[in-house]
């Protein structure tokens, strides 16, 4: 070997593999085309090995060869500690903290008049009820002639109706749902009718707009009895008071003959539901007129029927001691956060409300 080669070897070796440990990634592909590419130094050098005599050739192709075998394991090496490096970073880079809380989910909130009727509808349907909604705009007939109220009568004046240019109203209660069904169905009818009902009336303890639950029954030999029964059960239930007083005291609608107000036993002074010695009105109620049947073809000599009717603003003010009616309609993010109810909690009767 020529003294000018092994100069030559040694230069590249002394520039390549100090090159070769400092580089990075980018840096180390190209010192590796620049040694040993098609041009690289030590592929030259290779090739030069062609022109030589085979004496000289065997002696220069085991040096250029070790050096091709020490740059090629340099390079190996170099890349294995990048990839390491690599792949350490991206592991931390990466990491998840499973043991982290999980991050609270922006979640709605049902409102709690909503969360009313659900409760009454789980109520009513683990009785046998079906629930039923209809129009809010009304005839004149469905929402006062077919329940026993004429046009002099004074029931129309005292309900504030909204009328509509038409000759139609908004609905002053949920009765005329009822009279729908007492149309379409044949007995036994079971149901119950939340919903939205209108009258013209605007202070601290009425909204022209307010909800209502109104409830029918209608089969052979239905009495009062059935209906004590039957809103005894959806009280106690509702408000979760196990053996809740419940007073039925005369009064007087134009569609129930005979027709009571619905009272609660309560504590007036603590607002305890089911304590103390006072008396709550929380609805109406009655047994269903025959006018009202035979207006909708059924002979009330054949079928009797119960009937009643909640205001579902008051029920839900009771029950958590909600203050002010018009809370419900204000659209408040806040309050409706705090009163609200988790959507991922539905009303079920299993556990209580
Ligand atoms: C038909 C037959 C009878 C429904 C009834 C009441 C008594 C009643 C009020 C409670 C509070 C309205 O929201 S409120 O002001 N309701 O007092 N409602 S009986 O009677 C009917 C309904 C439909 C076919």
């Amino acid at each position: 070997m020529t003294n000018m080669l092994a100069d030559e070897l040694n230069n590249i070796r002394q520039g390549a593999l100090p090159a070769i440990a400092a580089a990075d990634a980018a840096s180390l592909e190209e010192l590796r085309v620049s040694l040993m590419g098609k041009t690289g130094s030590v592929t030259q050098l290779l090739k030069s090995l062609g022109t030589m005599e085979a004496e000289a050739r065997k002696a220069a192709g085991a040096e250029i060869n070790q050096l091709k075998t020490e740059i090629t394991e340099c390079l190996a090496a170099r890349r294995a500690v990048l990839d390491a490096a690599a792949l350490e970073a991206r592991l931390a880079a990466e990491r998840l903290d499973v043991t982290q809380p999980p991050r609270p989910e922006p979640a709605g909130a049902i409102h709690p008049l909503s969360r009313t009727m659900e409760e009454i509808a789980a109520i009513f349907s683990a009785m046998g009820f079906a629930i039923k909604d209809g129009p809010d705009i009304e005839s004149d007939w469905h929402n006062f002639s077919a329940l026993n109220i004429p046009g002099h009568h004074p029931a129309r004046a005292m309900m504030d109706t909204f009328y509509l240019t038409g000759g139609e109203v908004l609905r002053t209660h949920t009765s005329p749902v009822q009279i729908r069904t007492l149309l379409n169905e044949q007995p036994p009818i079971r149901i119950i009718v939340p919903g939205r009902t209108f009258r013209s009336d605007h202070d601290a303890t009425h909204s022209p707009m307010f909800h209502q639950c109104e409830g029918l029954v209608v089969g052979e030999g239905i009495t009062l009895g059935h209906l004590k029964g039957c809103l005894t059960d959806f009280l106690s239930a509702y408000f979760d008071v196990p053996s809740l007083p419940v007073r039925l005291r005369s009064s007087y609608f134009p569609f129930t003959e005979p027709s009571m107000e619905v009272d609660i036993g309560w504590n007036k002074k603590t607002g305890e539901i089911g304590g103390g010695t006072d008396w709550l009105e929380i609805g109406g109620s009655g047994m269903v007129h025959p006018n009202v049947l035979a207006n909708c073809g059924i002979d009330p000599r054949q079928y009797q029927g119960f009937a009643f009717g909640v205001g579902l603003e008051r029920l839900t003010m009771l029950k958590h001691g909600i203050a002010d009616l018009r809370l419900f309609y204000e659209s408040d993010v806040r309050w409706l956060r705090h009163y609200g109810f988790s959507p991922l909690a539905p009303a079920t009767l299993h556990e209580g409300f």
